[in-house]
């Protein structure tokens, strides 16, 4: 095995994540007061990251006081990060929001949810249905999601809604929906266990899916490990085999590859036949990826090309490809992501233990917002579009079809650009900050001051948007409400209510069926009483999908079970032990959801990303996640004086000492980062884990997207956040 020198990891003198999962106790984590001792415990999936972690929640006097990792999950075994950890302190803090806020001033519930009611009607009466929109999350239960999904288009007659998963999963659903004929992705975890090589290409699991990574170290066939990441990321570290492509060469670098394979004799031509189509256009197309060529656009030379390309070859069937923000988030991502694709299908590594083109998803509910946010795709994976679907789910859910809408959303990007031309007037945000985390963002907020009506529904009155909000509704956290998430590998599992909201905060749930009523439509939804209610009607939406989960016995069955993947159809039920089958793969029999029943290559020419370096901006700024301690826009993690203490004090950027002798700066010194959009000032940190020509900054930092460049994948509309220039200065 190839392990890289230990010496290039980054200087940083906090605890590394790996030892922090190792040894929470060490650092504070899950202590229980003595004088505390709890009466009962009951279990729930952790709300931050879509590893979907299992907890027990330890109770006194029916409300948590503490948490541990289930060893009984089969998800994490035990184990869990820190922020799964320190869950519970997020809710203590005291900018929760306890009461809503009219332009500022604390209202009753009675005056916000008739004001909120009057606004909207007004907007909409006045402007048409496509001057209010929602954007949502993959940060709420799927219930919830669902509702207000229902709510926004069905009850209140908006056309458009999208959610903070357009910023995370967007490229690999448009990746999968194409190659796949469904948004499926194939793997288990399990399969990061039975891997002969697992390939990470700009994904940082020790950072961002610390408890998959502990899956990965339980691997016994001694793994080959690849990372692709510009970056020397604690997992490049960790891997066998790094990569460090220039940015955004990766299409180049996985077509190059795939013409290795083909050169070198590592097809499976039988599933290439039997389950595939487009191959031969394929190899034709990547005729033209010669190594000379791939080695000059990536920057890894032609002899690590061939080992690459060797590696894979010889791992198969057990080569597993994994894919995140590196990928997803990309002036060319659904490409790169059905690159990936393409690799898994003509090596044939699918279906099989150990295989596949696997997207991690971010949030705890990613895969529950693409399921059943009812923003892209009707509920279910349905098409809006499509008469049959939008016939089919209103049956399910007994409204007038008349009341779906006959179009998809506009993509997130295009809302804000239609809220800045004056069609769109009234924005309603539910568990989103984008006023920190959206791309380009002084953009963004200059367009949120000029609307007429902007709604924040959060846990905190605090965040960036709130600040901004005309009217804040109170909603209740994790902990505080019943529900359940999806994770990564599918898996459906249920999560309880353990804590009392503080104040007046309501769970999502019980907000939108207040507004049902103050708008007048409760009628379409008045079999929606309870989260479990909401599941049921979920199912039947499910039902001859993909997805279907209609064998599922509700939330009892999820709770009992360590959750359920899905599919789970009333079919296969009879069939389905739990206690057997943990851990289950798609595509096991080689039949893909497209209509021939047949995965296809999808592939097109590499495009040179939109914002270019140039004398003024010499520098790629990258960005993405800091620390394992970090959650985004850090309203929840910066609550916890545990996690405070594993994270740097101030905003570092890593640069590399070649850069950083040219410019006269030292290690430490305060810089000024400068793009074409803004400037702000960070604490330089030298090292070598970025290459020369490449700085990082994390997105955790409110300012940090106020320097990136706003470009758009074009099928997915994912916003590019890792490639934009800028230069440094003392
Ligand atoms: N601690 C923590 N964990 C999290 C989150 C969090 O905020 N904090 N967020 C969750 C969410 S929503 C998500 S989506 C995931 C994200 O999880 P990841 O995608 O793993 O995290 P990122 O740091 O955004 O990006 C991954 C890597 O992409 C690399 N990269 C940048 N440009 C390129 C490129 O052009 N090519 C390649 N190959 N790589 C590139 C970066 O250097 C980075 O190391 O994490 C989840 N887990
Ligand atoms: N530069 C840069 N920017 C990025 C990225 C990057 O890599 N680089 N990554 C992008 C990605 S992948 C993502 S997913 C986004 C995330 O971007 P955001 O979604 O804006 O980030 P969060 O901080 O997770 O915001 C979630 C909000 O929901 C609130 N909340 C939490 N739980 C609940 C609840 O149960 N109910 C309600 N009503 N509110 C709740 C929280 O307080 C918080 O305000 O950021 C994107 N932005
Ligand atoms: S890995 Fe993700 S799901 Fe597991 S404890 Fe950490 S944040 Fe929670
Ligand atoms: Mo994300």
């Amino acid at each position: 095995m190839m392990k890289l020198p230990a010496m290039t990891f980054r200087e940083w003198d906090g605890p590394l994540t790996s030892d922090l999962v190792r040894e929470p106790a060490k650092f504070g984590l899950g202590q229980v007061p003595t004088h505390l001792m709890p009466d009962a415990t009951t279990k729930a999936i952790c709300g931050f990251c879509s590893t979907g972690c299992g907890l027990k929640i330890h109770l006194k006097d029916g409300a948590a006081i503490n948490l541990t990792p289930d060893p009984d999950y089969p998800v994490n075994l035990g184990t869990a990060c820190p922020k799964g950890w320190e869950a519970l302190s997020a809710l203590d803090a005291p900018d929760r929001a306890r009461m809503p806020l009219l332009h500022g001033k604390e209202v009753d519930w009675d005056t916000a949810l008739r004001y909120f009611c009057d606004k909207m009607r007004e907007i909409i009466d006045q402007h048409g249905p496509e001057a209010a929109a929602y954007l949502s999350t993959g940060q709420i239960m799927f219930e919830e999601m669902a509702f207000l999904g229902a709510l926004a288009k069905f009850g209140m007659g908006m056309i458009h809604g999208d959610g903070n998963t357009r910023q995370c999963m967007a490229t690999a659903v448009a990746a999968y929906k194409e190659s796949f004929g469904f948004d499926a992705p194939p793997f288990a975890y399990s399969d990061f266990e039975e891997s002969d090589v697992l390939l990470f290409i700009g994904a940082n699991p020790c950072i961002a899916h610390p408890i998959m990574w502990q899956r990965v170290l339980r691997n016994k066939r001694k793994p080959e490990i690849i990372v692709v990441d510009p970056r020397t990321t604690e997992t490049a570290m960790a891997a066998t085999q790094h990569y460090a492509i220039k940015p955004k060469s990766d299409l180049t670098l996985l077509y190059g590859i795939a013409h290795l394979i083909i050169r070198d004799g590592g097809l499976d031509t039988a599933f290439i036949e039997e389950h595939t189509s487009g191959f031969d256009e394929f190899m034709l197309f990547v005729a033209a990826f010669h190594p000379n060529r791939v080695a000059d656009e990536t920057g890894i030379s032609v002899h690590r090309l061939v080992h690459l390309a060797q590696t894979i070859i010889h791992g198969t069937p057990r080569v597993s490809l994994w894919w995140t923000m590196g990928v997803n988030q990309g002036h060319q991502a659904t490409r790169t992501a059905q690159a990936i694709i393409n690799l898994a299908l003509m090596t044939g590594n699918i279906g099989k233990p150990g295989t596949g083109a696997n997207s991690i998803t971010g949030q705890c509910n990613a895969m529950g917002s693409r399921l059943f946010s009812n923003t892209t795709n009707l509920l279910g994976g349905h098409d809006f579009r499509n008469p049959r679907h939008r016939e089919k789910v209103a049956d399910a859910i007994g409204i007038p079809v008349e009341r779906i809408p006959d179009r998809p959303s506009l993509a997130y990007d295009q809302i804000i650009k239609a809220a800045d031309a004056g069609t769109v007037k009234a924005l309603w945000f539910i568990a989103t900050n984008p006023s920190h985390s959206w791309i380009d963002q002084n953009e963004i907020n200059r367009i949120l001051d000029k609307l007429d009506f902007v709604v924040v529904q959060d846990m905190y009155c605090s965040t960036e948007t709130a600040k901004r909000a005309h009217l804040v509704l109170p909603a209740a956290g994790w902990g505080e409400k019943e529900g359940c998430f999806i994770n990564s590998e599918r898996r459906i599992g249920y999560s309880p209510k353990v804590r009392r909201a503080p104040g007046q905060a309501l769970a999502d749930f019980h907000i939108f069926r207040l507004i049902s009523h103050y708008w007048g439509c409760d009628d379409l939804f008045r079999g929606w009483s309870s989260p479990e209610a909401v599941f049921r009607v979920l199912q039947r939406c499910t039902e001859g999908q993909p997805c279907d989960i209609t064998g599922i016995d509700g939330h009892e069955m999820l709770q009992k079970s360590g959750g359920v993947q899905w599919p789970l159809s009333r079919e296969q039920r009879p069939k389905f032990d739990v206690s057997v089958s943990k851990e289950r793969r798609l595509f096991t029999d080689g039949k893909f959801y497209t209509p021939d029943q047949r995965a296809k290559f999808i592939f097109d020419e590499p495009q040179a990303p939109p914002e270019q370096c140039s004398n003024d901006y010499p520098l790629i700024l990258m960005t993405g996640r800091g620390t394992s301690a970090q959650w985004h826009t850090e309203t929840r993690t910066s609550k916890s004086a545990v996690l405070a203490k594993m994270i740097p004090e101030e905003l570092m950027l890593d640069l590399n000492p070649l850069d950083a002798s040219r410019l006269g700066v030292r290690d430490g010194m305060q810089v000024r980062v400068i793009s074409k959009r803004a400037e702000l000032t960070a604490k330089a940190r030298l090292t070598t884990c970025v290459s020369p020509g490449e700085v990082f900054l994390p997105m955790h930092d409110s300012r940090v997207n106020q320097l990136t460049h706003a470009s758009y994948d074009p099928q997915s509309r994912q916003p590019s956040y890792k490639h934009s220039a800028v230069r440094v200065e003392k």
